[in-house]
C-alpha cells in the first residue's frame, strides 16, 4: 500500500501513528508530496478527486480516503482493535471532535500562508480558534469518558490534534487554564507511534 502523505498534516499523522500502533509499516509506503488548497499535486488529485491528503493506495490500485476512513481500514486489516465494539460511537465522537480541532486549526494556517495580506479576515481566524477553544474547554471540563481507560483511536487523533497546536499555534498557549487536558495529552505523547510522527516542514 502507497501512503500519499506530507509530514506537516495532522490528518496524515493520524494515520501515521494508526501505521505504528497497528504493526504495518511494512506494508505501507510513504510517497511524499508538496500540496496546498490552491497548488494540488496531481498525484493527489489522481487519488482523491477533492485534491486532499491523506490518500491510501491500495495493492489492487483502489484509493481510499479520507484519515477517518483509512484509520477505520487499516484497524480492520490488522484487528488492532483500536475502535473497540463497545465504545464504538464515542471513540468516532472523540475523533470527529479531534478532526474538527484539526480543521479550523488548519483553516486559519491557510488564511495566514495562502491568503494575499489584503484578503484575509481577523474576524474570520478568531472565528476558527474560537470552536478550537470551545473544544478544549469542553475536553478540559466536561471530559469524555472514552479519554481513559484502554487505548482508543479517539485518543490518538487527539493527541494528533494537540500536537498541531503545538506545532502551528505555539503562540496560542492552549494549555493555559487547561491543566487537566495537559497532564492528560502529556502522558500520551510519550507513545513511540507518537513521539515517530512529530510534524515538520
Ligand atoms: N477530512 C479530511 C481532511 C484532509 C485535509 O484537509 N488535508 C489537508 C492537509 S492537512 C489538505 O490536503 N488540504 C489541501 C486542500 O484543502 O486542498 C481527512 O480527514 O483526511
Amino acid at each position: 500500500m502507497k501512503l500519499i502523505f506530507s509530514p506537516a498534516s495532522p490528518f496524515v499523522r493520524k494515520v501515521r501513528v494508526m501505521v505504528h500502533e497497528a504493526a504495518l509499516s511494512e506494508r505501507v509506503e510513504d510517497v511524499a508530496v508538496t500540496t496546498t488548497a490552491l497548488a494540488t499535486d496531481p498525484a493527489v488529485r489522481a487519488a482523491n478527486p477533492l485534491g486532499k491528503i491523506p490518500a491510501l493506495i491500495l495493492d489492487n490500485g483502489q484509493a481510499i480516503f479520507d484519515s477517518r476512513v483509512i484509520c477505520r481500514y487499516l484497524d480492520d486489516l490488522s484487528g488492532a482493535g483500536l475502535y473497540p465494539s463497545d465504545r464504538l460511537w464515542d471513540v468516532l465522537t472523540l475523533e470527529a471532535l479531534a478532526d474538527g480541532i484539526m480543521e479550523s486549526a488548519v483553516l486559519m494556517v491557510y488564511e495566514t500562508r495562502l491568503r494575499p495580506e489584503e484578503q484575509r479576515s481577523a474576524q474570520w481566524v478568531d472565528a476558527q480558534w474560537s470552536k478550537i477553544t470551545h473544544a478544549l474547554d469542553a475536553l478540559e471540563t466536561d471530559g469524555f469518558p472514552v479519554m481513559e481507560g484502554a487505548l482508543n483511536f479517539g485518543q490518538l487523533a487527539l493527541a494528533c490534534a494537540l500536537g498541531y497546536l503545538d506545532f502551528r499555534h505555539d503562540a496560542l498557549a492552549w494549555r493555559e487554564g487547561r491543566p487537566a487536558l495537559s497532564d492528560w495529552n502529556k502522558e500520551l505523547q510519550d507513545r513511540t507511534s507518537l513521539k515517530n510522527t512529530i510534524p515538520s516542514n
